[in-house]
């Protein structure tokens, strides 16, 4: 086994396809995780994927991913713009770590425009729809392999 990615999902994510399709789009997390881990068919990694709306149990998975996993892929969600705990937490995660946000957080209202978590991130992707998810893994694998 090459090891394990993690990806976490924060508040109110659960709820992706059945609200504000204008701006989430259709698809589920269920959808997403399945292509997920298509892509990593055959590569060796293994996918965990999380939701939680907790900011807590946000922080635990990713102390624990300090010794489990290779890397770590997060939407933070709203915590983006608010969670110095999640930005600490990520702080002591020594692999890469990829932000994603479904929507252009840049397009959007103003306390959008900035994630505290950037501050940790390897590279972030905004506005890309559930492919951000996609693109995050394609760069894990380049970054690891
Ligand atoms: O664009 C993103 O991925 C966000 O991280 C999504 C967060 C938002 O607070 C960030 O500013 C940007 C919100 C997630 C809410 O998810 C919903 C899903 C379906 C219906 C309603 C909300």
């Amino acid at each position: 086994m090459a090891g394990r990615i993690l990806v976490l999902n924060g508040p109110n994510l659960n709820m992706m396809g059945t609200r504000e399709p204008e701006i989430y789009g259709t698809e589920t997390l269920a959808d997403v995780e399945k292509r997920c881990l298509t892509l990593l068919d055959g590569t060796g990694f293994e996918l965990d994927f999380k939701q939680s709306n907790h900011e807590g149990e946000l922080v635990d998975r990713i102390q624990q991913a300090i010794e489990a996993h290779q890397a770590i892929i997060i939407n933070p969600a709203a915590y983006s713009h608010s969670s110095i705990a999640i930005l600490d937490a990520l702080k002591m995660f020594s692999g890469p770590v990829l932000e994603v946000h479904i929507s252009n957080i840049h397009h959007r209202e103003a306390f959008r425009h900035k994630s505290l978590v950037t501050a940790r991130a390897n590279g972030v992707i905004a506005g890309f729809g559930m492919q951000g998810y996609e693109l995050a893994v394609q760069r894990v694998l380049r970054l690891l392999g």
